[in-house]
C-alpha cells in the first residue's frame, strides 16, 4: 500500500520565507520547509493497481497555470484543541478549478468523492495543548502575513511515509498545467 496526496508544490524561497514564521508557539511542530506544500486532495493508502488508475486520470486534468498569492494565518481547531497553524491562500478560483479537476479524476479513478469542504492552506505547524492566548498573540503578529504571487505550472502526486519524527513526502508524479486539450479549457472559454 502507498499513501498518496495530490498538491501544489512552492518555490523553495517562497518555503524559506515560510519557515522564518516558526517561533513564539510553545507546543508546536514546525513543518519543514521541504514538506511545505498546497493540498489539493489528500488521497490516502491505496494499492499499487490503484495509485497507477490515479496517476493515468491524473495526467488527463488540463487547466492553464495561474498566479497565487499566500495572504493571512489561522489555525483549526478551537481553543486548546487547535491542531493545525496555517498559512492561507488569497481568494483564487483557478485553484478551486483545479482542485474540482482533480476531484473528479480521483473519482474516475474509483476513489469515493471527497465530503470536506476544500480549504487551501500551507500547514506551519501541528500544535498540541497549545497556549491559546500565545497562539492568539502570533495570530496577531503575523496576521498580515503576505507572499507572492507564484505562478502556478505543475501540481504533483505525493508519496507520504509515516516515520517517528513525522511524515516524509517523496514526489512521485509531476503534472504540468497549459498547453492544448479537446474540450478548449486552454484558450479560456469556460
Ligand atoms: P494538513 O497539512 O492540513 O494536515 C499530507 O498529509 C497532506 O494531506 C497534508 O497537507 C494534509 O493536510 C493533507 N490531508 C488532508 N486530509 C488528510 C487526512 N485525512 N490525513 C492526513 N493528511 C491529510
Amino acid at each position: 500500500m502507498i499513501r498518496l496526496f495530490a498538491a501544489i508544490p512552492l518555490p523553495e524561497a517562497m518555503r524559506e520565507r515560510l519557515s522564518r514564521l516558526n517561533g513564539g508557539v510553545p507546543g508546536a511542530r514546525w513543518v519543514a520547509p521541504e514538506n511545505m506544500h498546497i493540498t489539493l486532495r489528500f488521497i490516502g493508502e491505496v494499492d499499487e493497481g490503484r495509485a497507477q488508475d490515479i496517476d493515468a486520470a491524473l495526467d488527463t486534468v488540463t487547466a492553464q497555470p495561474f498566479p497565487l498569492t499566500l495572504s493571512g494565518l489561522g489555525n483549526f481547531g478551537r481553543g486548546h484543541r487547535a491542531h493545525t497553524l496555517w498559512v492561507g491562500v488569497e481568494k483564487n478560483p483557478a485553484l478551486h478549478h483545479l482542485r474540482d479537476k482533480v476531484e473528479s479524476a480521483v473519482v474516475r479513478a474509483g476513489l469515493p468523492a471527497e465530503e470536506r469542504k476544500y480549504s487551501p492552506h500551507i500547514t506551519l505547524a501541528r500544535l498540541k495543548d497549545t497556549n491559546s492566548a500565545k497562539l492568539g498573540r502570533f495570530l496577531e503578529e503575523n496576521g498580515m502575513f503576505q507572499d507572492g504571487p507564484i505562478m502556478v505550472e505543475r501540481f504533483c502526486l505525493y508519496e507520504s511515509i509515516l516515520g517517528r519524527s513525522g511524515p516524509v513526502y517523496h514526489e512521485v508524479r509531476s503534472y504540468p498545467l497549459g498547453g492544448w486539450s479537446p474540450g478548449g479549457d486552454e484558450a479560456g472559454e469556460e
